[in-house]
């Protein structure tokens, strides 16, 4: 017979912080951890009982360290000790030179989880750039989701698939913001050289990312931006001007602004207001009809209405309309905002699930159908 392995996982971030805290989780927890700690007061370890804190010393070959640490349930133990990387990696060594196994804590949380969406949504949590996102992870932690996911199979058991399908559809209307929650968005800023493109990022983001120049065809290569307009995560794409060139550096810095293109969420057409060209801003168009247009340079233009009533006028030097860019972007992406505890799949399984679910549903009707 195997015996389970006894886990060390690192439960805190990497980086500089107060506290680091190590999980010992397993069947030799209480046996490895007492044979290292010595708690302060005369009771040895192992007597403590479950949730007491106990203040004491690591006491291994590297270490000498204080540590606080507790038994928080059978076969679990967690060691917090100072923050950094020395300390909680010489408490990891010392535990895996008595036989423990170290692991990622991802792996750890998902086969420790009760629910595999609560699993899921820990560890997007972890990498959630921005607080809006982290609150609708939150949300789906706690339970939203599931909760969802249980009244749509118990529409299925009591024989109201279209009660099913209507929910399943509503949960199906949130998957691509639900798939940016953690991914950032991607927008494509495009348009013939030195219409501002470049500069549109910078006023964008809000600082120099990108370099702007006077000469046509400064920027070569794909630079990007990852910024958060109205708390959802954003990666900005500044591109080579597109134009003919016989120049090769230009014409591989044109490929991989159309393959960023193809892959976009969002293509912005830049033009420039101050300088109309009429077939080349049609042929744009034409290509990415669904594109942002966007007209620079509006400080120098006397005539606002060039480039089509659908055109948004701004200026990157003076900041006119600026916002009103960023909040059109956003409109763009996220049309609707999703209200307080919404229930939004997160994850490609999830959403795979309610489409294999949809598509039983429909497979059920249609042979109900065949068979009358
Ligand atoms: N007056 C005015 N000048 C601008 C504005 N935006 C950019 N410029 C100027 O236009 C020139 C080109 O700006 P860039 O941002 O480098 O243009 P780009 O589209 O990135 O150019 P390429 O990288 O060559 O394709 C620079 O001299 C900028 O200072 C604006 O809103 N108003
Ligand atoms: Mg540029």
């Amino acid at each position: 017979m195997t015996t389970r392995a006894t886990e060390v996982v690192l439960l805190t971030p990497a980086g500089r912080a107060a506290v680091a805290s190590v999980l010992v989780a397993g069947p030799r927890a209480d046996e490895v951890v007492g044979s290292l700690f010595h708690p302060a007061g005369a009771r040895p370890f192992i007597e403590q009982p479950h949730g007491r804190i106990l203040l004491g010393r690591w006491q291994s070959a590297a270490t000498g360290e204080e540590v606080v640490v507790c038994r928080r349930a059978p076969e679990q133990v967690e060691v917090h000790c100072h923050g950094g990387q020395a300390a909680a990696a010489a408490i990891t060594a010392s535990l895996v030179a008595r036989g423990c196994q170290e692991n990622a804590w991802q792996p750890w949380s998902e086969r420790s989880a009760d629910d595999p969406i609560k699993a899921a949504a820990r560890t997007a949590l972890a990498s959630a750039p921005t607080t809006r996102t982290a609150a609708i992870l939150c949300d789906q932690y706690h339970g939203v989701l599931r909760r969802a996911f249980d009244e749509i199979a118990g529409h299925v058991q009591t024989g109201n698939p279209s009660a099913a399908r209507q929910q399943i559809d509503e949960l199906l209307a949130w998957s691509t913001l639900g798939a940016h929650l953690v991914k950032p968005w991607r927008v494509v800023l495009a348009g013939r050289p030195n219409v501002g493109k470049s500069s549109l990022i910078n006023a964008l983001v809000g600082y120099e990312r990108a370099i702007v120049h006077s000469t046509p065809g400064t920027t070569r290569d794909v630079v990007t931006a990852t910024t958060a307009l109205d708390g959802w995560p954003i990666e900005l794409a500044d591109t080579a001007g597109l134009h003919v060139s016989t120049d090769p550096i230009e014409a591989a810095g044109m490929i991989l602004a159309n393959q960023r293109l193809a892959t976009a969420d969002l293509v912005v057409l830049v033009f420039d207001a101050s300088n109309a060209s009429h077939l080349a801003e049609q042929a744009l168009l034409e290509t990415w009809p669904q594109a942002l247009a966007v007209a620079n340079k509006c400080d120098l233009a006397e005539d606002r209405t060039a480039h089509g009533c659908m055109a948004l006028y701004v200026s990157a030097k003076t900041g006119e309309n600026i916002e009103t860019l960023a909040r059109n972007i956003v409109a763009r992406l996220v049309p609707l905002s999703p209200p307080n505890r919404q229930p939004m799949p997160f994850t490609a399984d999830q959403v795979a699930w309610l489409q294999a679910m949809r598509n039983d549903l429909d497979a059920a009707v249609t042979t109900w159908r065949l068979s009358r």
